[in-house]
């Protein structure tokens, strides 16, 4: 008797959302809505981030670096001696790199969350500093700093450039930096800030000519549309920076241009013109703001160093 073969049906299991899309997904359905600026780097992102930093207009990039130039034998005659140098959003590198020379340290730990991005400049480093120990890790630090094992807390000197502290709230930067001396007792940070000005300098710094802090902010809408399945439609919104004088910030908005509803797997969400999803706040500090906040996070020492304009301020203190 020939009994025909029981087909085999496969099915797709569907699959529980990732913490990114609930997190997505939460954020959109606040009044007003609103996206973490860490999906602001993916590959395109960080790359245009990194072109920001050219940008005549945005000036933090350089008056570090100006800092440091000026500066760097003090600061690091401040640090002391480093062995292992732990890079917070590494990016591109480049800016740890310009310290090696003074600093020395012989092993460097870049974090990004930008794993491809990172792994990229960290293979164009080693070629430069073959005898560097480097350790890449491509992770989200905002949520843990598991750092590897053998790198003793008091020979740890994290390293947080940028201004990058800023795009936390207060709360969040205050148990950033807790976080951090717990995990370098005995060792030190050194942190750029970005520091009240003008709203005439800090506007165009976020809203340039050329458009590319708009482009890094419409971005981030087709990231989403990557990690959520949304079907976010770029030309439907509009870049907008303003200075929140009364919450020292800079906060940068996507405002949409007409009516538009967004959908994503199991959600939607109307948008009417003009409404606005809040991506970036960028805080800016006064030296005695940023130094009371060091010190009651727990770390002892503190110094700083401006540059000429007194634009922007590096802080080294000891955890
Ligand atoms: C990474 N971070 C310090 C930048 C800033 O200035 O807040 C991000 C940025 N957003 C727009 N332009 C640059």
């Amino acid at each position: 008797l020939f009994a025909p073969a029981a087909p085999e049906f496969i099915a797709q299991q569907p699959q529980p959302p990732s913490a990114e899309q609930i997190e997505l997904r939460d954020g959109l359905m606040e009044h007003p809505a609103r996206i973490d600026p860490k999906f602001l780097y993916d590959a395109l992102g960080s790359a245009l981030f990194t072109a920001i930093t050219q940008l005549p207009e945005y000036y933090p990039t350089r008056c570090e670096a100006e800092i440091f130039q000026r500066h760097g034998a003090d600061i690091a005659r401040h640090i002391g001696p480093v062995m292992s140098m732990i890079d917070l959003g590494a990016g591109d590198c480049v800016k740890a790199e310009r310290l090696f020379p003074s600093l020395r340290p012989r092993h460097y730990v870049p974090i990004d969350i930008s794993a491809d991005y990172l792994q990229a400049a960290v293979r164009r480093l080693q070629l430069s500093y073959p005898d560097l120990q480097i350790t890449a890790l491509g992770l989200d630090f905002s949520l843990a700093l598991n750092l590897p094992d053998g790198i003793p807390a008091q020979q740890r000197l994290f390293f947080y450039p940028g201004s990058s502290i800023g795009n936390l709230s207060p709360d969040d930067a205050h148990a950033m930096l807790r976080r951090i001396r717990t995990q370098c007792e005995g060792g030190g940070l050194l942190v750029g800030v970005d520091r009240v000005k003008p709203k005439q300098v800090l506007e165009p710094a976020y809203d340039d000519a050329l458009h590319l802090t708009a482009a890094f902010n419409l971005n981030l809408l087709r990231h989403v549309n990557q990690v959520l399945n949304a079907d976010f439609d770029v030309d439907d919104w509009r870049h907008v920076a303003l200075f929140n004088s009364a919450s020292s910030r800079i906060e940068m908005h996507l405002e949409a241009q007409r009516a538009v509803r967004v959908a994503w797997p199991g959600g939607t969400r109307a948008f009417s013109a003009g409404e606005r999803i809040h991506t970036e706040n960028s805080y800016k500090f006064t030296p005695q703001a940023f130094a009371d906040l060091l010190q009651s996070a727990g770390y002892r020492d503190v110094a700083h160093w401006s540059d000429a304009r007194g634009w922007f301020s590096i802080f080294s203190a000891r955890a």
